[in-house]
């Protein structure tokens, strides 16, 4: 069974405790019980994780490379929080490793402030999904499966 890794990035595991009009009112656990779901639907092995540190996002990264190495990792989906329109060291951590990739934002971040309208992941990634709420997780997990076979459960 392949693995399908979930990076959740800074101030994400604050979900649903602020800000509910921008970003729902489901909490981290929620959105990975809803993640455990969709993997099971699509048979992959499901690790989910949070971290507040740009670095600890970067060794993440290198790790997910090494794993898909060994063919088995279906991919990762990355919402790198505020560090997607900062982080060049993010994107050098994606680039080059072959990783199947999706970068995810719960709000729909080209309705907000220009500052999010420019992404560091955004030219790494196989694929970019935001506005869709915390279901755009599940989505992103079924966008996983098609880009593996072609044909989504
Ligand atoms: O829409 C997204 O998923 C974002 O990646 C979320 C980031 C933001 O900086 C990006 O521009 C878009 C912020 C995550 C902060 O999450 C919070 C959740 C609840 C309460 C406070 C912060």
């Amino acid at each position: 069974m392949k693995t399908a890794l979930i990076l959740n990035g800074p101030n994400l595991n604050l979900l649903g405790t602020r800000e509910p009009a921008v970003y729902g009112s489901q909490t981290l656990v929620d959105v990975e019980k809803l993640c455990a779901q969709a993997c099971t639907t699509h048979g992959f092995a499901l690790d989910f994780r949070q971290s507040n540190h740009e670095g600890q996002l970067v060794d993440w990264l290198h790790e997910a490379g090494r794993l898909h190495a060994t063919g088995k990792l279906v991919g990762v989906i990355l919402n790198a929080g505020a560090y997607t329109h900062t982080s060049i060291a993010l994107f050098d951590a994606i680039k080059g490793t072959g990783i199947s990739l999706i970068e995810l934002h719960i709000s729909n971040v080209f309705a907000r402030e220009a500052f999010r309208h420019h992404s560091y992941i955004s030219p790494a990634a196989k694929a970019v999904m935001c506005g869709l709420g915390v279901s755009g997780y599940a989505l992103a997990i079924a966008g996983l499966a098609t880009m593996q076979t072609g044909v989504s459960a």
